[in-house]
């Protein structure tokens, strides 16, 4: 360590948790409108940057909405596309290890 200690086995063993890029997939149905909606509402962000992630997704096929621990990344998914299935919408939400 900087302070002259030497790291134990333990210590150099230990290393930080994965974390888990969240993506939305582009879609030929699901309204614009309603993908701005939940950019903003799941993953905080305001309404000009949602549109500006909304619209990658729709011109480049894929673009990510936040980076977040296994736990968050995955009950994110879970809750988008229940919101989506039960607005009767085909959006695709994914994770993919950073
Ligand atoms: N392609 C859709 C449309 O033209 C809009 C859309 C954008 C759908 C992003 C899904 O993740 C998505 N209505």
């Amino acid at each position: 360590h900087e302070d002259g200690t030497v790291a134990t086995r333990q210590e150099q063993k230990l290393k930080p948790p994965p974390m888990y890029q969240v993506f939305l997939l582009n879609d030929d149905f699901t309204p614009m409108e309603f993908v701005v909606a939940v950019i903003q509402e799941y993953f905080n962000k305001d309404r000009e940057n949602a549109t500006h992630i909304m619209l990658k997704v729709h011109r480049e096929g894929k673009g990510m909405c936040g980076v977040f621990s296994k736990d968050i990344a995955s009950t994110k998914v879970e809750l988008v596309l229940t919101h989506a299935r039960k607005a009767g919408h085909p959006l695709q939400c994914v994770m993919e290890e950073a």
